[in-house]
């Protein structure tokens, strides 16, 4: 859960420093495909190079690791004792292997939760994992996770809480300069990282070195989050900085595993009733609490003013930390299909929790969902069916169909589109689709070129009816959204045929459209 409304605010400062910072990185680019006829121009904001890649992973685990899998607490007080941490049996291969059979393309540790206790032996406080008995205080589980990463040929990225339970300074400039160490010490030690997570729960009681009691902190200013955005950038270019409300990336606004239906990639972050202090830079400070809008991070704003794809973060089980009761409540198969869809499946991310238990391994039950879940996903992308069709476009931009034809929809390629004119009329962008004999399908993907923004903001699929009309036949419309974004899937109804029809019902500007595929989805799920 988040602790407070106050903790996103610190978030909102840094973010709006950031934008500055982002747009001037430049953005994607133009597509690489660009022929004789000049592309359109983008539309709104558009994604960095980092967010495209991010788009491409699509789904990555989050590994919830630490003192607490040895309590059973969920938020540490931070008075644990480092003796307690002993995995015995501790295998980042056994855990990267798991989560990779899940088809997940990133694992991110939390290297330190609230409770203070850090992963590594970092040299910024004695409570750290050098005083416990896990490799008799020689152990580095941040380094072993991500060797076992790069062994397993996926992502890692870091979750280095900012609010410490433990820290004797919590709450004073003296913690500022732990913390940023420990950000330096994990941006600089451990390889190439695809995500550094800042979580939201912020101040609050705890140990505090013995001295207990509640400590408060002003989380827009009191970490310096324009320091530690710089250290990212400088030791981290390609890593996506998470927080509630971005840069790069935004809370979705539950942890229950779902984005709603529309959900628009755009959206603009913003605290009610600040007053921006006078610095120079207006936006690059707050000096009043406020509220900030993450819950509208379910929908985003089709408006929005930045790209900010939303990251649904949701645990495999009830906790976010393995507890032994819990494991008879691992999430199915099939429930983790349905978050795919309402996050991948709404072009945003998919961070699934799966917590390591006491001797360090992924527990059966997990291990099992996950590898159902993966090989499900397997059988139902394992074929295009699509794959072969005729395709006949109401137009292609500027008659340049090398570039812009509907043939870019199958070409594998994300980032080569059917894009039509300019000048594109709601009754004329379509593209029917004649497929290489009856096929039967129940899931349809769309995709847009992103790199030219969010454009469309209604399609449709409809499937040639050969009994309508009395038998002379009629499209009859099958599926239909609002957002289509970086991936957009459909389940449908199971459909047998060879004729289809792609329909762009409303975009402000000329559509581009990258990918269709149709895909048969095995009847059951496990
Ligand atoms: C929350 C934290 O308070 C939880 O413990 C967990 O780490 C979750 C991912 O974020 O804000």
């Amino acid at each position: 859960m988040k602790a407070s409304i106050w903790n996103a605010v610190f978030v909102v400062a840094g973010f709006l420093t950031m934008c500055a910072a982002v747009a001037a990185e430049g953005d994607s680019g133009l597509p690489a495909t660009a022929g004789k006829v000049a592309p359109p121009e983008p539309f709104g904001p558009v994604p960095s190079a980092r967010q495209l890649k991010w788009h491409e992973m699509g789904m990555y685990a989050f590994c919830h690791f630490g003192v607490d899998t040895f309590t059973g607490a969920e938020w540490g007080s931070g008075g644990e004792q480092p003796e307690i941490f002993h995995p015995a049996e501790f295998d980042g291969n056994q855990i990267a292997g798991a989560i990779k059979a899940g088809g997940f393309k990133g694992i991110i540790l939390t290297c330190k939760h609230h409770d203070g206790f850090c992963l590594w032996p970092t040299k910024s406080t004695p409570h750290n994992i050098s005083a416990s008995p896990y490799k008799n205080g020689k152990g580095d589980i941040v380094r072993e996770m991500a060797e076992a990463c790069r062994q397993a040929d996926i992502k890692f990225g870091v979750y280095v809480s900012p609010w410490d339970r433990n820290h004797p300074e919590y709450g004073q400039p003296g913690y500022v300069k732990v913390y940023h160490q420990q950000i330096k010490e994990l941006l600089t030690g451990y390889g190439p990282l695809f995500e550094i997570w800042f979580d939201g729960a912020n101040g609050g009681d705890g140990y505090y070195g013995g001295a207990g009691g509640t400590r408060k902190i002003q989380a827009a200013t009191y970490y310096d989050w324009d320091t530690i955005w710089d250290m990212v950038r400088l030791y981290q270019p390609q890593a996506i900085i998470y927080s509630d409300v971005g840069p790069d990336i935004r809370w979705v606004g539950n942890e229950s595993g779902y984005a709603q239906d529309p959900c628009w990639t755009t959206y603009t972050p913003h605290v009610r009733d600040f007053q921006p202090v006078k610095t120079g830079s207006p936006l690059s400070r707050f000096d009043a609490w406020g509220f900030v809008n993450y819950p509208e991070g379910e929908h985003g704003h089709r408006d929005g003013r930045y790209w900010l794809p939303a990251e649904v973060d949701v645990s495999i089980r009830p906790g976010w930390f393995w507890h032994q009761e819990q494991n008879p409540q691992v999430r199915s198969p099939e429930n983790l299909m349905q978050i795919y869809l309402a996050s991948v499946g709404l072009g945003q991310g998919m961070n699934l929790n799966v917590p390591p238990n006491r001797r360090g391994l992924v527990d059966d039950n997990d291990v099992a969902s996950l590898k159902a879940f993966g090989e499900h996903l397997r059988q139902t992308f394992a074929e295009n069916l699509a794959q072969g069709a005729v395709l006949a476009a109401s137009e292609v931009r500027g008659g340049d169909a090398d570039t812009y034809g509907p043939q870019k929809l199958l070409d594998g390629d994300p980032w080569s589109a059917w894009i039509t004119n300019d000048h594109w009329t709601s009754h004329a962008a379509s593209v029917e689709i004649t497929l290489a004999g009856e096929k039967t399908f129940n899931l349809i993907r769309l995709r847009e070129d992103v790199r030219l923004g969010q454009r469309v903001e209604q399609a449709a699929v409809d499937v040639w009816d050969t009994q309508a009309k009395g038998g002379e036949g009629d499209w009859k419309e099958l599926a239909r959204a609002e957002s289509i974004g970086a991936c957009r899937l459909w389940r449908v109804p199971e459909t047998t045929t060879s004729r289809l029809r792609l329909r762009v019902v409303k975009s402000p500007v000329a559509p581009a459209l990258s990918d269709f595929g149709l895909y048969r989805e095995p009847a059951s799920v496990p």
